[in-house]
C-alpha cells in the first residue's frame, strides 16, 4: 500500500461529535458513495479499545470499496486490524520508532503546521504530509493560510494534503496554490447531504487548475 497515489484525492476524516447523530459507518459509506478515496478514523475522546472496534467496522467498508483506511494516532491498532496506514501528529512518537514497529506494512502520514516542519517531514520515512490549519477550524487556535502551500510545494517531494477549515466555498483558493489533495472533517461529516457534498468536493479536486 505504500505505493498509493495520493494525488487528486479527497481525504475524509471522521468526528462523531459533529456528525449530527449519524454513525461513522454511515458517514463513511456516504462519503465513499460521493467519491472519497481515503478515510481516517479520528476520535480523540475515545479509548483505544473503542477505536479498535470502530476501526474494524470502517476497515471492512473501505476494503469492500477499494478505499484507503488510515487510523489516527495508534500504530499498534492500525497494525493489528490490518489497516492501510496510521496518521501521526508532531507530538506523537517519532517516525523512526513508528516505522520500526510497522516496517513497510503501514502508510505513515504526518501533520505539519509550518514550512520548517514540512521540510523536515519530507526527509522522514513517511508517505504523505498534511499542512494546516489552512483556515479557521475547531481543533486549533491558529491558521497557516493558503500561501504556505505554494511555498512548501517548492521545497518538498512527498505528497502534500491541505487540511483545516476547507469546504465547498473555499476549496478553490486552496487548489489554486497547487496542492493536489485536500482533507476535511466538518465539510463532509457535518453536512446534511454527505454524498452530494463529497462529490462536489471531489469534482473540484479532479478539475483543479
Ligand atoms: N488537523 P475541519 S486541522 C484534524 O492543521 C485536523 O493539522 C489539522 O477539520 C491540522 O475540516 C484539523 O472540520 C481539523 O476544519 C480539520
Amino acid at each position: 500500500m505504500r505505493d498509493f497515489d495520493f494525488n487528486n484525492k479527497l481525504y475524509v476524516i471522521t468526528e462523531s461529535s459533529i456528525s449530527k447523530g449519524r454513525s461513522n459507518e454511515f458517514v463513511v459509506k456516504e462519503a465513499i458513495k460521493g467519491g472519497a478515496k481515503i478515510i481516517q478514523l479520528r476520535e480523540k475522546q475515545w479509548d483505544k479499545n473503542k477505536i479498535k472496534k470502530e476501526a474494524i467496522k470502517l476497515l471492512k467498508i473501505c476494503r469492500k470499496n477499494n478505499v484507503l483506511f488510515i487510523v489516527n494516532d495508534y500504530v499498534d491498532v492500525a497494525l493489528e486490524i490490518g489497516a492501510d496506514g496510521v496518521h501521526l501528529g508532531q507530538s506523537d512518537m517519532p517516525i523512526s520508532e513508528a516505522r520500526k514497529i510497522c516496517g513497510n506494512k503501514l502508510i505513515i502520514g504526518l501533520s505539519t503546521h509550518s514550512v520548517e516542519q514540512a521540510v523536515k517531514a519530507d526527509k522522514e520515512d513517511i508517505d504523505y504530509i498534511t499542512i494546516g490549519p489552512i483556515f479557521k477550524t475547531r481543533v486549533k487556535d491558529y491558521t497557516v493560510g493558503t500561501s504556505i502551500i505554494k511555498e512548501i510545494l517548492k521545497k518538498i517531494k512527498k505528497p502534500l494534503i491541505a487540511i483545516g477549515g476547507v469546504n465547498k466555498e473555499n476549496i478553490g483558493e486552496v487548489l489554486k496554490q497547487g496542492v493536489k489533495s485536500v482533507a476535511v472533517i466538518s465539510a463532509v461529516a457535518g453536512t446534511e447531504d454527505i454524498k452530494e457534498t463529497t462529490s462536489e468536493l471531489v469534482e473540484r479536486i479532479k478539475t483543479q487548475p
